[in-house]
């Protein structure tokens, strides 16, 4: 399919995501990538899409932008976790059938599976039961998502498919302390910490909760995989296949750094799902399966930080928190 392909709009290259799937495309002998920043177009603006569409006549488009966060951004920033994916999967999705894309990649989150659901997940949980309070509100913009998918195929005949990854990191990743997702906070934490000579370090929530991380490359790898291969109406998981504790995390990420200091923890924080490690058979028999192991991933991430943060403070002579939130900001929907 991508080999036929005259050109592939990847939403949000600049975020965790979407720089992996151009980098990946790109290694792969694929040139002609579409992409806007967030100051080209704003993908919350469904004239702007539309007019970018008509424009651009990409024939594949992968929704991978969106406005993302950890857990605490998703319990903070409700509104804006709602209505701006709502309305990204609403236009590309839209904009992508007027302007006969010949095939849709949408990529949703574990989150959108119930708190409760059956381990390891499989794509048949969906909608079987409550979700996590802490982040429902982009689980219920990621499930519109899916469902717009569904929609578009069952009336006009549309090849667009739902892909579900789960927990992703590396290079690129949001370092923003109190936004992020757990392990680029910690590799900041962990970081600061070690060079400012801290004794100790806090971390969120009993460490007990389990997750399921994937590196980013791995999934970009898989979405290839999709495209190529896969046209369903159903959805198809993108996993690792195990998971680890938020204590072992802690531990490994210490480790990588080189932090000798404590470990508290703030059980305050919300600890958020117990557990959402994915069934991904399905994606399994494609003939796909992840390449690069949790520990050697968190050394690529861990390097791509500290170049990152070196260049910001170097070139910027910016605050630490303020240097990598600018760069976060670029990342959110760009
Ligand atoms: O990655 P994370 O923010 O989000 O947090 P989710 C995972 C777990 O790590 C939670 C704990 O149990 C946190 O309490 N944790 C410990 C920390 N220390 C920290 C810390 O310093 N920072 C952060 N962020 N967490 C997200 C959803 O859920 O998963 C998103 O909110 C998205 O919408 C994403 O779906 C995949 O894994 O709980």
């Amino acid at each position: 399919m991508l080999e036929s392909a005259k050109s592939i709009f990847v939403t949000g290259h600049k975020g965790l995501v979407g720089s992996a799937l151009c980098r990946t495309l790109q290694s792969e002998g694929f040139r002609n990538i579409i992409t806007a920043s967030r100051q080209e177009l704003d993908l919350t603006n469904q004239a702007a899409v539309n007019e970018f569409m008509a424009t651009h006549q990409p024939s594949v488009v992968i929704v991978s932008a969106g406005h993302v966060g950890g857990i605490m951004a998703n319990n903070t920033e409700p509104a804006q976790f709602i209505f701006e994916n709502t309305q990204i999967a609403c236009n590309l999705i839209h904009a992508s059938h007027t302007h006969r894309v010949s095939k849709l990649l949408y990529l949703g989150s574990s989150c959108i599976y119930p708190k409760r659901a059956d381990q390891p997940i499989s794509e048949d949980s969906l909608l079987a039961g409550p979700l996590e309070p802490t982040n429902q509100w982009y689980a219920v913009a990621k499930i519109a998502g899916i469902k717009l998918c569904q929609a578009y195929r069952r009336q006009y005949g549309c090849d667009f498919v739902a892909a579900m990854p789960t927990n992703l990191y590396g290079p690129g990743d949001h370092y923003d302390p109190e936004r992020s997702h757990v392990l680029p906070a910690l590799l900041h934490k962990f970081s600061e910490a070690k060079r400012l000579n801290l004794p100790q370090v806090e971390c969120w929530g009993t460490g007990r909760p389990r997750r399921e991380f994937l590196y980013v490359d791995d999934l970009a790898s898989a979405c290839i995989e999709v495209l190529n291969r896969y046209s369903d109406d159903d959805i198809i998981n993108i996993g690792y296949g195990s998971d680890i504790s938020i204590l072992e995390l802690t531990s490994m990420v210490q480790e990588i750094v080189g932090y000798q200091g404590e470990i508290v923890w703030d059980s305050s924080k919300p600890d958020g799902t117990y557990r959402k490690l994915l069934n991904s058979t399905k994606i399994q028999s494609l003939g796909w399966s992840p390449k690069t192991e949790l520990r050697e991933g968190m050394r690529h991430a861990y390097a791509d930080y500290l170049d990152r943060f070196r260049r910001s403070t170097d070139n910027a002579k910016l605050s630490t928190d303020s240097a990598l939130a600018a760069n976060d900001r670029q990342g959110i929907i760009a």
